[in-house]
């Protein structure tokens, strides 16, 4: 029917191997004044128009096609991500939903990409990147917990709900489902990822939950009374916090406001990891969203290295390692990344201070020392971030510093002096021995990064035992008329009876060694000492120990062991006793351990309690009629008092099992890179 072009076609010379010979057929009925519409004529008919056009609106029209398709590509390529990662959000919210019916667990569930080793990680033999953490909820948990319910004390539940809700109706069905969740939510994932490969293996893309792993399902262990308490105190103190003091450092509990120090969050972050362990989901959750929204470390504003290291950096590290959540690593790199100008110094002993807007450092205005505790406080998060993201940079930094303090003189067998100046790397102040304040977390870290590192360093070893050696032989004291076993200070060869609080981290620490491995007498040492400890509360009118105590070395008529000086008689609601506790516990069973914890809680809510929210610090722990609050609540009262309290009162030793995780000395939990 439609021949006539194809034969005016064929006359033209050879065909062209077009479809235009098939179909031009309707030309005529165009040229009749017809609508034709049909694919072949528009295709002739704009190619006649194209030849008609000049080589430059020619080129026009091409660059414009060009630039048009340009732009659809890009459009589509960012389209997609955010299409996939809504995607993904949702599968993350139904897999959490179906694992624990009306359980959303704050951990999403999608598990980050590190960053790539640096090509010559090989050179740094303790550094091994991380392979990426299974969905913690996948090992132990909620599909175990759905099949077996929790066994519990029903008397214990109504109890929790006194203690939570006093003024309030009992709501029976609610409060049984609270804590169920609780139970479930934080059982489910408190599992270290370590890794034990070579440094050299890649890194591996987080691996896909499939199945839940039976042989490591264990009928979870119930919460008990005295758990309940420590649950009850937390929220009482984050209900102050939150309503007085939220995003800011620290509450200021009698006034209802709150005090800057960095003005970074500082109790809402080091509060992070206790939330995830004592199971509160809500709290946990609405402070990860400040966390995402809100925490930005883009500040002009000076922060003290030892102090941001141990409590933010540690902080999101082991909130990071419990959640399995990528944006606290994302931050803990953010806040790593900003505290590394310290480390710009002629000996490479850190600065105190960072400012972490403009990237430089420098050490307080009336000195060019740094605290050595400081310095040597800092390897436990720097080594593991190092770890996890694969950049040698971090781990770097803070082993220079050990190995030089390593070969330092000035020790007095193995006990390090106070301060260590920036410029020479050299001791400062020489003479002065204490493992109370501006040198205490350095024994404590020397043990705990040879157990993080799977026990190979030696140097840190040797330094440690040295020390301990170092304290027995030149510290270690005996009081009247108790013969308390304590630890005093020594000032160019003079023995003071002065002990701080802060001492009370070592039996933990000596408990800790003795666990890994180290002599049996370390063990008794630390029985002594936590013993003195104690009494450094019990002997004292409110219970609650002070600051500082001096010992009586000599019996006196109506005087006990312990003796206050007044500028002593504060208390911060510090931790180091519950902390000790907390590991004497764990390692021997003993449950006088927990019933001094126990005296020591109560006691904290007695006085130092503030009933519109929150808890405080008092300057007189002498007097219980008035202990003189004085308005401050220490982020380290939620990081770590409280955290170690409901530890201690745990009967489940896979609560943060001691030998896969490593306290930071802020009490932020880390994985042992190669576990017992
Ligand atoms: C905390 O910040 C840390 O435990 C540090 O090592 C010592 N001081 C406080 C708690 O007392």
């Amino acid at each position: 029917m439609y021949a006539g072009p194809a034969a005016a076609a064929a006359a033209a010379g050879p065909p062209r191997r077009d479809f235009i010979s098939v179909t031009l057929g309707p030309e005529e009925a165009v040229g009749a004044g017809g609508y034709n519409n049909s694919k072949a004529w528009r295709r002739r008919s704009c190619w006649r128009k194209w030849k008609q056009l000049s080589r430059l609106q020619r080129s026009i029209i091409l660059f414009l096609f060009a630039f048009l398709a340009v732009c659809g590509v890009i459009s589509y390529t960012s389209m997609g991500e955010a299409w996939k990662s809504l995607t993904n959000k949702s599968l993350d919210d139904q897999r959490t939903e179906q694992e624990i019916p009306g359980v959303k667990l704050a951990n999403p569930a999608v598990l980050p990409a590190p960053q790539k080793a640096d090509a010559n990680r090989g050179d740094y033999p303790e550094l091994s990147p991380q392979k990426q953490p299974n969905p913690p909820h996948v090992r132990r948990g909620p599909s175990n917990l759905q099949i077996k319910a929790p066994q519990r004390d029903t008397r214990l539940k109504t109890r929790h709900s006194t203690l939570r809700a006093v003024g309030e109706p009992v709501q029976t069905d609610k409060r049984e489902k609270t804590e169920k969740s609780v139970i479930s939510w934080r059982g489910a994932v408190i599992e270290p990822d370590q890794n034990t490969e070579p440094p050299s293996s890649k890194i591996k893309e987080p691996e896909k939950p499939s199945s839940v792993e039976t042989e490591d399902q264990k009928e979870p262990v119930p919460i008990n009374e005295r758990q309940l308490a420590v649950i009850e105190a937390f929220q009482h103190a984050w209900r102050g916090y939150k309503d007085f003091a939220w995003g800011h450092d620290e509450l200021k509990p009698l006034s209802k406001s709150y005090s800057e120090w960095f003005g970074l969050g500082l109790t809402l972050i080091d509060a992070l990891d206790t939330m995830w362990i004592l199971g509160l989901k809500e709290e946990f959750e609405e402070a990860r969203k400040w966390v995402a929204n809100d925490l930005v470390f883009d500040k002009n504003v000076d922060v003290n290295l030892f102090e941001s290291t141990i409590r933010i950096l540690g902080g999101l590290l082991s909130t990071y390692h419990l959640s399995g959540d990528s944006l606290f690593l994302e931050k803990a790199k953010d806040i790593g990344n900003r505290l590394m100008p310290a480390f710009k110094t002629p000996s490479k002993i850190p600065y105190s201070d960072v400012n972490i807007g403009r990237g430089t450092a420098h050490p307080p205005r009336w000195t060019s020392d740094s605290t050595v505790a400081e310095v040597t406080s800092i390897q436990l998060e720097f080594r593991e971030l190092s770890r996890l993201t694969g950049d040698e940079k971090f781990q770097k930094a803070v082993d220079e510093v050990m190995k030089h303090v390593h070969t330092l003189s000035g020790k007095n067998d193995g006990l390090v002096p106070m301060f260590i100046n920036t410029n020479s790397g050299q001791f400062t102040h020489l003479g002065v021995y204490t493992l109370g304040a501006r040198a205490d977390s350095y024994y404590e870290y020397l043990l705990k990064q040879w157990i993080q590192g799977g026990k190979k360093e030696n140097e840190l070893l040797e330094d440690y035992m040295r020390a301990i050696e170092g304290v027995k032989k030149h510290l270690l004291q005996r009081s009247a008329p108790r013969k308390l076993t304590f630890i005093g200070e020594l000032a160019h060869g003079h023995f003071s009876a002065k002990m701080d609080h802060l001492v009370c981290f070592l039996p933990g620490t000596l408990a800790l060694g003795a666990h890994n491995g180290l002599e049996a007498d370390h063990m008794k040492l630390a029985e002594a000492l936590i013993e003195t400890c104690y009494q450094m509360y019990a002997q004292v009118e409110t219970g609650l120990s002070p600051e500082i105590v001096h010992f009586n070395l000599h019996a006196q008529k109506g005087h006990k062991d312990v003796e206050i000086k007044p500028a002593d008689r504060h208390n911060l609601l510090r931790p180091e006793t519950v902390e000790s506790l907390f590991y004497m516990y764990r390692f021997t069973g003993d449950k006088k351990y927990q019933d001094w914890g126990w005296e020591i809680l109560q006691n904290f809510n007695k006085y130092t309690r503030v009933p519109t929210g929150g808890y405080t610090s008092i300057n007189n722990v002498q007097n219980p009629s008035n202990p003189e609050p004085r308005d401050k609540m220490e982020s380290f009262f939620l990081g770590e008092t409280l955290k170690y309290m409901f530890l201690l009162f745990s009967d489940d030793i896979d609560l943060i099992n001691l030998d896969k995780y490593i306290f930071n000395t802020e009490a932020h939990p880390l994985p042992i890179w190669v576990p017992a």
